[in-house]
C-alpha cells in the first residue's frame, strides 16, 4: 500500500510498467558478412536492434531478453563475432532513473537541466515564457496529437516583419530518445530567458521549435514503457500499437528502411502521414515553408549529423553546403568540450529509412538545409542520465549558435 501511494505520488505508473529485468545489451563489432547473419535476429521476440550500422566496422547494440540470451552468446561464439556486454540488466538504468524523478508540479521551479521533463510540464514552462516575455514568444497548437495532446510550437521573435528567415527545430519524435525534448527545451531556454547573451541569434532570424513532436509517445514511455519509440495510434493488429513516426512522411515513402508489419518498431504505417502528429507538423511547415531555410530533428543516440537522403544513397546537389556547415557545427561541438559529429547523408553513414521529417523538409518542403542530430555518444543509449543533461545540452547548443549564425549570414 505504501509502495502504490508512493508511486501515485510520484506520478509513476508503476504496476502497468514493463519490466526490462535481465534485458542485456549487448555491443556486437561484426565483419560485413557476419552484420549479414545477424540480422536474422531483428525483429525476433526478445530482441531489440538498437542501430543498424552500415559502415565497416561500426558496432551493433543489441537489447536481448534473459530468454534469448544463452542461445545468442552461443550463436555469436559459435560464428566468431566479437561482442561485449555495455548493460548487464538494463532494468537497473530505468530505476535509477525513476528514483531521479521528482514529484510532477503544476508550476515548475525554475527550470534546470538536471532532470527530464514530462509533457506537461514542459507545457506549463512554455506557457510561463509566453507570459513573461510576450514581445519575444508565441505559442501556437499545431494540431493535437492521437490522445488529444496541444502540439505546442514556441515562436522565437524579436520583431520585424514576417519575412525573416527562419530556423524550424523539433524534438521527440521518437518516444524514448528524452534527450531530444531536454534539448529543444535548452535552445528555448537559451534564446528566451538568456536573450540578453543569445541576441545576435534572435534579431534577425525567427525560430518555431516543438519540443515535444510526439507527445503521446513521450508519455508512455514515462509511464508504461521506456523502450516504446513509435505513436500509439491503432494499428490493423490488435496489441500492435503505434507507427514509427520518422517512417511515415510522405516522400519516397516506405521505400526502404521501414516495415509494412505493425508489430515492428520501423513500421511506417498504413499509408504516409497516416499518423496525425506527421500530418501537423508537415502542415506546419508547408504554411511556413516561404520563410524556414533550415529544420534540424533532434534524436538520439550515437553522435552523427545527417543530411538527406535516408531512401538513396544518392546526394543532393546542395551536398557540399550541407556537409560544411554540419563540419562547422561539430567543431563548435568539439570546442565545447563534446565529441564531433559523424556527419554524412543518413544512407550513406548510417542506413537507408525512407518516409524521415529531414527528407520531407528538403525533398517536399523546400527547405534546403535539413539535417537529423542524433544526440550524444554511444554508452547509455537512449537511456542517458539525467546528471548528463546538463553537459550534453550546453555543448550542443554551441553547434545551434553555428546553424542559426549561417541562416542569418546567408539568407
Ligand atoms: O532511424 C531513424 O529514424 C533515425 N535514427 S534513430 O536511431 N533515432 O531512430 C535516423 C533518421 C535519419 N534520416 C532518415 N533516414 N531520413
Ligand atoms: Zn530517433
Amino acid at each position: 500500500m505504501r509502495l502504490l501511494l508512493l508511486a501515485a505520488v510520484l506520478g509513476i505508473a508503476l504496476a502497468a510498467r514493463v519490466s526490462y529485468d535481465g534485458h542485456k545489451v549487448l555491443r556486437v563489432n561484426p565483419t560485413d558478412d557476419q552484420l549479414a547473419l545477424l540480422m536474422q535476429f531483428k525483429n525476433r521476440p526478445g530482441f531489440s536492434f538498437r542501430n543498424e550500422p552500415r559502415r565497416t566496422g561500426a558496432n551493433l547494440d543489441v537489447m536481448v531478453s534473459p530468454e534469448q540470451h544463452a542461445a545468442f552468446l552461443s550463436f555469436l561464439k559459435e560464428k566468431n563475432i566479437g561482442f561485449h556486454v555495455l548493460f548487464d540488466n538494463i532494468q537497473t538504468l530505468i530505476e535509477a532513473e525513476d528514483r531521479r524523478q521528482r514529484p510532477m508540479s503544476k508550476v515548475p521551479r525554475a527550470i534546470s537541466f538536471d532532470q527530464y521533463y514530462r509533457y506537461d510540464e514542459i507545457n506549463s514552462y512554455l506557457e510561463e515564457l509566453a507570459a513573461k516575455y510576450p514581445n519575444l514568444v508565441t505559442l501556437e497548437s499545431i494540431g493535437k496529437s492521437y490522445e488529444g495532446r496541444d502540439m505546442v510550437v514556441i515562436k522565437i521573435s524579436s520583431g520585424g516583419s514576417g519575412t525573416r528567415p527562419a530556423i524550424l527545430i523539433d524534438g521527440g519524435i521518437h518516444a524514448r530518445e528524452w534527450i531530444a525534448p531536454a534539448t529543444a527545451l535548452y535552445v528555448i531556454y537559451q534564446l528566451v530567458e538568456n536573450n540578453a547573451a543569445n541576441s545576435a541569434l534572435t534579431d534577425a532570424v525567427d525560430w518555431y521549435i516543438l519540443p515535444v513532436l510526439n507527445p503521446d509517445g513521450y508519455e508512455y514511455s514515462h509511464t508504461a514503457d521506456r523502450m516504446w519509440r513509435k505513436t500509439v495510434s491503432v494499428t490493423p493488429i490488435s496489441g500492435c500499437p503505434g507507427v514509427d513516426g520518422n517512417r511515415n512522411f510522405g516522400f519516397h515513402w516506405n521505400e526502404v528502411g521501414a516495415s509494412d508489419y505493425p508489430c515492428y518498431e520501423d513500421y511506417a504505417g498504413e499509408v504516409a502521414f497516416s499518423e496525425i502528429e506527421a500530418r501537423n507538423l508537415r502542415d506546419f511547415a508547408l504554411a511556413h515553408k516561404e520563410q524556414i531555410k533550415l529544420y534540424l530533428t533532434f534524436h538520439s543516440y550515437g553522435g552523427y549529423l545527417l543530411y538527406p537522403w535516408g531512401y538513396t544513397s544518392e546526394l543532393p546537389p546542395d551536398w557540399h553546403t550541407l556537409q560544411e556547415l554540419a563540419a562547422d557545427a561539430s567543431l563548435a561541438h568539439l570546442n565545447a568540450g563534446g565529441d564531433p559529429f559523424t556527419i554524412g547523408s543518413s544512407t550513406n553513414v548510417l542506413y537507408a529509412a525512407a518516409g524521415g521529417s529531414d527528407d520531407y523538409m528538403k525533398g517536399v518542403a523546400g527547405i534546403e538545409l535539413s539535417y537529423t542530430a542524433e544526440l550524444t555518444d554511444t554508452y547509455y543509449g537512449f537511456q542517458l542520465p539525467a546528471e548528463l543533461i546538463n553537459e550534453t545540452v550546453t555543448r550542443f547548443f554551441e553547434s545551434v549558435r553555428v546553424f542559426g549564425s549561417y541562416v542569418k549570414e546567408n539568407f
